[in-house]
């Protein structure tokens, strides 16, 4: 087997523990997504179809009903163009998992095939293609539908772990009251929040972060909303100064962080500020981040100036199917980093510090900071 095959072979069988989605355990019902209509309207797809189908006003677009909104989209960026950017492409690798046919003319077939399967069934299949063992959700105690669920006393299936998402939870007049009920009703694996800026978070939540033992992570460059017609495809992106990030970091030695960033710009310096703070874990190639060429190259880098020390990717899938094609995806990408950086040693690695590598980047290192 040449090099690449090695690894390729090692990155395939090593388990994968998903830092961040906005999936949901079977246990939360309706909010548990999956099929064609979901995969299809998938915000990343309705702001391709927007673009590539002008005459389609955004208003017009949402007023339909999901079923029709999927046909549109399909029709736009499967029928009448290729499945080129990485969104479709990932709708192309899942139909392809499921012996669908990526180029039909229409969606009754793949109807058809969901339909006909069983909500559990379909999970244990989704996580065996993938290679999932274990994923976060993203929960959210500010809305109705979910908060509803906890309050019933729901028992997420165990390989979906808990994740408080603080964003609008901060704003509350007695955030450590509502941290703690919150923590002590979810028992999540960390708190997090997604920012345009860096900035330090109110005190109670470091205090929270340090009484627990949970990590706080921060998803930096978001600008939400700068062409609001586009709803949830609406949000865009900044570069940021992370000289913010330091002085946190510096603040709170006991406080782990784990950090994202959304444009490509702040990839560098952020394996900067992880060299000089052991406190700070870059994860992922986020959103914009998620393409292939832009895994490849941040995974290199990431790996000449830290090592085998970060996470490389996280799924932040929303519909349960796409963990088929995120994963397979950043597989091939990651390898691909990797291959290069171990036929760039002068001392070829062994089978055995290829798996131990791989099992680390994949799910060792995300499943320490959880305490899996
Ligand atoms: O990637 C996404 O799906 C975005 O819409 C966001 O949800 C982002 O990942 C976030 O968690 O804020
Ligand atoms: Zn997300």
């Amino acid at each position: 087997m040449t090099l690449s095959e090695r690894v390729a072979k090692a990155v395939a069988a090593a388990p994968v523990i998903d830092l961040h989605t906005h999936l949901f355990a079977p246990q939360f019902n309706t909010l548990n997504l999956w099929g064609v209509d979901e995969l299809l309207t998938y915000h990343y797809l309705v702001a391709e179809t927007l673009r590539a189908e002008p005459k389609v006003a955004p208003e017009a677009f949402y007023a339909r009903d999901k079923t029709a909104q999927a046909d549109l989209v399909w029709e736009a960026l499967f029928v009448r163009r290729s499945p080129l950017s990485e969104a479709t492409a990932g709708v192309a690798t899942v139909l392809d998992a499921f012996g669908l046919d990526p180029a039909a003319p229409d969606l009754r077939d793949a109807r058809a095939f969901f339909a006909a399967r069983k909500v559990e069934d379909h999970l244990e299949d989704v996580l065996r293609l993938a290679g999932v063992t274990a994923l976060a959700m993203t929960n959210d105690p500010t809305d109705p539908a979910e908060r509803a669920i906890w309050e019933a006393g729901v028992a997420p299936d165990p390989r979906f772990y808990a994740a408080l998402r603080i964003d609008r939870l901060v704003t509350s007049n007695d955030l450590a009251a509502e941290l703690d009920r919150w923590i002590a009703r979810m028992r999540p694996r960390y708190l997090a929040i997604s920012v345009n800026e860096v900035s330090a978070p109110p005190r109670a939540v470091l205090d929270a972060c340090r009484a627990h033992d949970l990590p706080f992570a921060m998803m930096v460059g978001v600008r939400r909303a700068v062409n609001p017609r586009l709803g949830v495809a609406g949000d865009g992106m900044s570069t940021v100064d992370l000289a913010p990030l330091e002085r946190l970091a510096g603040d709170n030695p006991d406080v782990r962080f784990l950090v994202t960033t959304l444009a490509r710009e702040n990839t560098h310096g952020l394996c900067v500020v992880a060299r000089k703070f052991a406190n700070v874990l870059p994860f992922g190639c986020w959103w914009f981040m998620n393409n292939p060429s832009l895994i490849e190259e941040t995974t290199s880098m990431r790996l000449e100036m830290l090592g085998p020390t970060f996470v490389p990717q996280h799924s932040d899938a929303r519909v349960l199917d796409q963990l088929i094609y995120k994963w397979r995806h950043a597989r091939r990408s990651i390898g691909n980093a990797l291959s290069r950086r171990y036929g760039a040693m002068t001392v070829p690695p062994t089978d055995a510090q290829i798996e131990r590598d791989a099992r680390a980047l994949l799910g060792g290192i995300a499943g320490e900071w959880l305490g899996a």
